[in-house]
């Protein structure tokens, strides 16, 4: 099933019907543990509503009051990108350990308000001439430490602030409009399949200028591990998204441009697709 979140409703996608009550808010409807399940008891009371359909053309991100946070470092080649873009600031060895390390990296990326949802406009620095976006799985954890869910989220980044000094990473990856997370939340009620793809274009002056896909199976790390590290000594009354790190990285010779167009897609759960805006 596919939840949806517009500017007043909640909107549930199953087998092909849409459903919404005016009871649902989005912090109290997706917070729950077997939400799949807990969702289907709800749709048993309420009847399904074809002329929700006009809502979702117009979607916004699907978060309320839950952070964005984000592991790193959990594909090879995001280890390998690290090492190099920070091996002049003598960063790089930082990368290689924490991809062998038990405890991952772990960050904050965002709050909501400074997330962009479908069709929103994602930013680079003014400061910082090197930028990619990442294409990554986002986890949705519920407060009780399971995870419930699944979106898609960009994870975009300064590669020459990051690379200047690993102690920088906090300005590299958050400032306004540097997270963008949707279409919907994605809750199938098995834990998401390993062959699960996630894909990336990015199309420049109607032109694509770069293209990737990676498996989720390529990740060094499990889910239930990156959530575990999150919950362990931080709590989260609404649940929190976790942003689960690139296998993707743009070749050296890449930079987003001003009015780039950035789209995600991610098997079963569909499309984010951003402008890169001032
Ligand atoms: O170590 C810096 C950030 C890593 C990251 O965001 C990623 O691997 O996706
Ligand atoms: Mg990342």
């Amino acid at each position: 099933m596919h939840i949806f979140k517009t500017n007043d409703k909640v909107i549930v996608k199953y087998a092909g019907l849409l459903y919404s009550s005016p009871d649902w808010t989005w912090d109290n409807f997706i917070n729950r543990q077997a939400l799949h399940g807990e969702v289907l008891k709800d749709l048993q009371s309420i009847a399904s509503n074809s002329s929700l359909a006009h809502h979702l053309e117009n979607i916004s991100a699907p978060i309320a009051n839950q952070e964005i946070w984000a592991s790193g470092v959990t594909y090879l080649r995001s280890k390998d990108a690290r090492m190099e873009e920070s091996k002049d600031a003598g960063g790089g060895d930082f990368y290689a350990r924490v991809y062998d390390a038990e405890r991952p990296e772990i960050f904050f990326k965002s709050s909501a308000s400074r997330a962009v949802g479908p069709g929103g406009s994602v930013r680079i620095r003014k400061d910082s001439k090197w930028n990619v976006p990442e294409p990554e799985l986002v986890l949705f954890i519920c407060s009780a430490g399971t995870i419930e869910g699944y979106m898609i989220g960009n994870d975009m980044s300064s590669r020459d602030i990051e690379g200047e000094n690993p102690l920088y990473l906090p300005q590299a990856k958050s400032y306004d409009g540097a997270a963008a997370v949707g279409p919907c939340l994605y809750v199938p009620g098995t834990a998401i399949p390993p062959d699960t793809e996630i894909q990336i274009e990015i199309v420049r002056d109607n032109v694509q200028v770069f293209a990737d896909t990676i498996l989720i199976s390529r990740m060094k790390r499990t889910h239930q591990e990156l959530a575990g590290y999150l919950f362990m000594e931080m709590s989260f009354p609404a649940g929190a998204y976790l942003m689960t790190g690139t296998g993707i990285v743009p070749p050296d010779s890449f930079t987003l441009n001003y009015g780039d167009v950035i789209s995600i897609t991610i098997s079963n759960i569909g499309t984010l697709t951003n402008l890169v805006g001032k």
